[in-house]
């Protein structure tokens, strides 16, 4: 029994693993291992040997199994700190450079001018860009002989043979979002919908696709005057200025009447633009209230409502505002472009903690 006691301690002492150590549990106490055999042969002694070997063995039987299970758990530790060593990892080490990428000037336009039309009741409206010929054109007053549509430079989409329906477009203007808005949410209404636009038209202040905002109040008993009031609001807040003086030029558009360009009293000395101050005007908009055909287009009964809309290029915007010199580097993307005019993620524009500073 001695010579069994030591080679079993001495073997678990020396296992490597759980395995190593199953196999010396099934040779030394298993059912059919060394120990069992040994209790077999009690049967064959007289009693007074019996009484001193049967406990005898029992407690070598005792003693391997806990050996056994004191080695199983020396194992798993050894395999837990051997984990923790290699897995080690220093979590107060400072974090990757963290300007791979920025936010594009005219998302942060978009962000900043939402932020302030949100202060000021609108909600944000959005819609597809390829559109209906109805929704782009007839709903706006456009109808099928009208100019405008030459005008516009329309990117029209393919029909198939034969299917003489007319063509869906390429959205000219985020007009026809408002259309839909009203078709929804019905009167009164107040929404701004900002997005990107296709015309075909390419040069020095053009391209294909550009970002508009548009906006749109209806109610009961809405005037010029409070147009006014909203685009002066809007000014100010967006370019950070305490006052703005607008100019308010007739023009016309199909979709309002009366109609009226807006201008904002600017300088420019040395090529600096200043905004609210100077002899300078400098066309920002345009505007007017919505024709009652309009109105009427989106489901709104015009003897009852009436309201005002105006439409703003959110890229000209974010040229004036951050003073980026060439319109179509915004579409380039050039990295070294946006690094340099895009901002960092994570700052959200509010009115209360500063637009983009
Ligand atoms: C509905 C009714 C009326 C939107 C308007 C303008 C005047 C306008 C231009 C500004 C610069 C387009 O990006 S730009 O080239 N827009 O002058 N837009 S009124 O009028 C609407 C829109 C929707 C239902």
């Amino acid at each position: 029994m001695d010579d069994l006691k030591a080679k079993y301690l001495g073997q678990i002492a020396d296992a490597g693993d759980e395995n190593a150590l199953e196999a010396i549990r099934v040779a030394a106490v298993g059912k059919k291992g060394e120990v069992a055999l040994k209790m077999r042969e009690l049967g064959k002694m007289t009693p007074e040997e019996r009484q001193v070997a049967g406990p005898a063995l029992n407690a070598l039987k005792d003693e391997i199994n806990s050996a056994l299970s004191a080695k199983k758990a020396a194992l798993a530790d050894a395999a837990l700190d051997e984990r923790l060593r290699t897995e080690w990892l220093d979590v107060t080490l400072p974090t990757r450079a963290r300007r791979q990428g920025s936010i594009h000037p005219v998302s942060q336009a978009t962000e900043e001018l939402t932020a302030i039309f949100a202060e000021l009741g609108f909600s944000v409206a959005e819609g597809p860009r390829i559109e209906d010929d109805w929704y782009n054109f007839d709903a706006l007053n456009i109808p099928g002989h009208h100019p405008a549509r030459a005008e516009m430079d329309t990117f029209y989409m393919h029909r198939a043979e034969g299917d003489n329906r007319p063509p869906h477009v390429l959205r000219t203007h985020t007009s026809p979002v408002q259309i839909r808005s009203m078709e929804k949410q019905g009167a009164p209404i107040r929404v701004i919908c900002p997005g990107g636009v296709y015309r075909a038209d390419y040069d020095q202040t053009h391209t294909p696709m550009f970002h508009q905002v548009e906006g749109l109040a209806i109610d009961q008993d809405i005037s010029m005057a409070n147009l006014k009031w909203v685009l002066e609001e809007f000014v100010k807040a967006f370019f950070e200025v305490d006052d703005v003086e607008l100019r308010f030029r007739a023009s016309h558009f199909p979709f309002t009447e009366p109609s009226a360009e807006v201008d904002i009293r600017c300088s420019w000395d040395n090529g600096q633009l200043k905004i609210g101050e100077g002899d300078d005007w400098m066309e920002i908009l345009g505007s007017g209230m919505v024709h009652p055909k309009v109105i009427a287009a989106g489901g709104i009964d015009p003897d009852v409502y009436q309201g005002f809309a105006f439409g703003i290029g959110i890229d000209r915007l974010a040229m004036l505002k951050y003073g980026i010199p060439d319109l179509r580097a915004f579409f380039d993307s050039d990295l070294r472009w946006l690094r340099h005019y895009g901002f960092a993620a994570l700052d959200m524009p509010n009115l209360h903690g500063g637009l983009s500073r």
